[in-house]
């Protein structure tokens, strides 16, 4: 009998969600009530929690997010229905409640439309009303002369009807598909005259069997972002704004930016999170404009200091308006390895600073560039905990052999990559055991701005060995081996790794 109530309770929640889905996909909006409560959770969680918990669960962090809050509601679900046992309202309150957060997680939203709210409203409609009818086939009624079998067995008609009629719901809200799949469709037309796709330039690859590609297929490329669902944004829904300190403002459309003078570059990006030796960093070819033009166009004023650039879906990021200005060759990005960049790094429009690591700088999916102070906001990442400024460390990493692998004894060759974009490598050394540092061999082709990668020879008894890395960048500096966590400002320290030779 108790199972019966919690399963009425399930039920209704679930058609009521299979309900509002099917809404929000039809109004073309970018989430669901579930993924709006992700998003949330997402939003009030604290930096150093955030942090930790990238560091457990990797890229799995989003997926296990919407399974743990679709969990919490799926039980909630079945306690409301255990609730309607006893008390009609007090399940009813439960599910308004819960619909009110939902609605609440969607308006809350950076550029929430009104009709956002539509889906929450949707959803509980059909919660009282589900929840109403399963729990009339639960309640003996004073006119009806039926036995307990007879009840049951109604019971269990009614309610398998409601969970076919939810499957078919939420499957026709799939095919519906909403507005990404126009986007993508839209990104797919796109036809980006003049961008090349060259492919990695010869003498970037040491030829190590095991070391990293040079160059990062998209696919491939790692992608740290808050947004639980990307923004998709059509290239003719797109606009930047350049405002603040300067004395024109200048809004640029989709059409407008890809006819200015083209950009090209190599350049790698990783993020501040990224620990030693860890993946969160990634090389690529890029075509954009260079930002330097445009702010020089809109006259930058006296006294800014800072570009505080804003996402389509409100996250926001501060970069020293220096990085901008100087030769670097900061940009606004439309296409990655030669096509238009993927929705989830950024499309239609991304910026990119070499020297920069990406939450102070790679905005994606952007659509504000603010000039003004730093004093005067402070940043999505700054607000929990991070440095307002994030130029990135010099560092290297160790790729062949893996920590623990084993090796045939004698001459062994190792390698990997270093980097410190916007500055560059002049040289990798290793270290053996513990014993002074040998030079390691660069690639032939050394491109400031990407990372690049280096190979050593050495001569390695059997046994158990550890082997260091570390970089000396175009300036001559030498990396440091002060061990430093992510936050605030990114890691240092040497790449260190064990071995066994056989
Ligand atoms: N809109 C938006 N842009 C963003 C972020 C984000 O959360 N939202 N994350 C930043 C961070 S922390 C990094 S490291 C880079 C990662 O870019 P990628 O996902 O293309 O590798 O994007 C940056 N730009
Ligand atoms: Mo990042």
């Amino acid at each position: 009998m108790r199972g019966q109530w919690a399963l009425t309770g399930l039920l209704a929640g679930l058609a009521g969600l299979a309900t509002a889905y099917l809404a929000a996909a039809w109004l073309g909006l970018r989430g669901n009530p579930v993924t709006d409560v992700a998003q949330l959770v997402i939003r009030l969680t604290p930096g150093s929690v955030a942090e930790h918990l990238i560091q457990l669960v990797g890229r799995h962090d989003k997926p296990l997010l919407v399974t743990g809050v679709t969990v919490v509601v799926l039980l909630l679900f079945a306690l409301f229905g255990l609730l309607s046992r006893q008390r009609a309202g007090a399940g009813i309150a439960g599910f308004v409640v819960l619909g009110v957060i939902g609605l609440v997680a969607n308006q809350s939203q950076y550029g929430a439309p009104a009709t956002g709210i539509v889906p929450s409203l949707v959803g509980v409609l059909t919660w009282l009303s589900v929840l109403s009818l399963l729990t009339a086939q639960l309640r003996p009624q004073p006119f009806r002369d039926e036995s307990k079998m007879e009840l049951g067995r109604r019971f269990v008609l009614v309610a398998s009807g409601v969970g076919v009629a939810s499957a078919v719901v939420g499957l026709l809200g799939r095919k519906v598909g909403g507005h990404r799949r126009a986007v993508d469709a839209a990104r797919d037309a796109l036809n980006l005259p003049g961008v090349t796709d060259p492919g990695p330039p010869s003498g970037v690859e040491v030829g190590l069997d095991g070391i990293t590609a040079w160059q990062t297929p998209s696919s491939r490329f790692y992608r740290i972002d808050t947004a639980l669902v990307p923004p998709a944004i059509s290239p003719e829904d797109w606009s930047v704004r350049i405002h603040g300190m300067v004395d024109r403002e200048i809004t640029l459309t989709y059409d407008d930016l890809i006819k200015r003078p083209r950009h090209e570059i190599w350049m790698t990006l990783n993020c501040v999170s990224n620990t030693v030796g860890g993946p969160l960093i990634s090389n690529a070819w890029w075509s954009g404009t260079h930002l330097k033009d445009l702010l020089t166009e809109a006259g930058v004023q006296n006294g800014a200091d800072a570009v505080k650039q804003t996402s389509d879906d409100g996250w926001t990021c501060g970069t020293p308006l220096s990085a901008m200005l100087d030769d670097r060759g900061a940009m606004l990005v439309y296409a990655m390895n030669g096509e238009p960049l993927p929705i989830e790094h950024g499309f239609p429009v991304r910026t990119l600073v070499p020297g920069m690591y990406g939450y102070v700088s790679a905005c994606k999916w952007v659509r504000q560039i603010e000039v003004t102070t730093f004093d005067s906001f402070s940043a999505y990442w700054t607000e929990r905990g991070w440095s307002p400024l994030g130029p990135v460390k010099l560092a290297s990493r160790i790729d062949v052999p893996g920590n623990g692998d084993h090796v045939k004894s004698g001459q062994v060759r190792v390698g990997g990559l270093a980097w410190q974009q916007n500055t560059g490598i002049s040289a990798v050394q290793v270290q053996l055991d513990g014993s002074g540092w040998r030079s390691a061999e660069l690639a032939r082709e050394n491109i400031t701005d990407s990372w690049v990668q280096w190979v050593a020879s050495l001569d390695v008894p059997p046994g158990r060995h550890q082997l260091a890395v570390r970089a000396v960048n175009k300036e001559g500096q030498v990396q440091t081996a002060v061990r430093a966590d992510p936050v605030p400002n990114g890691a240092s320290g040497w790449h260190t790794i064990g071995f066994t030779a056989d």
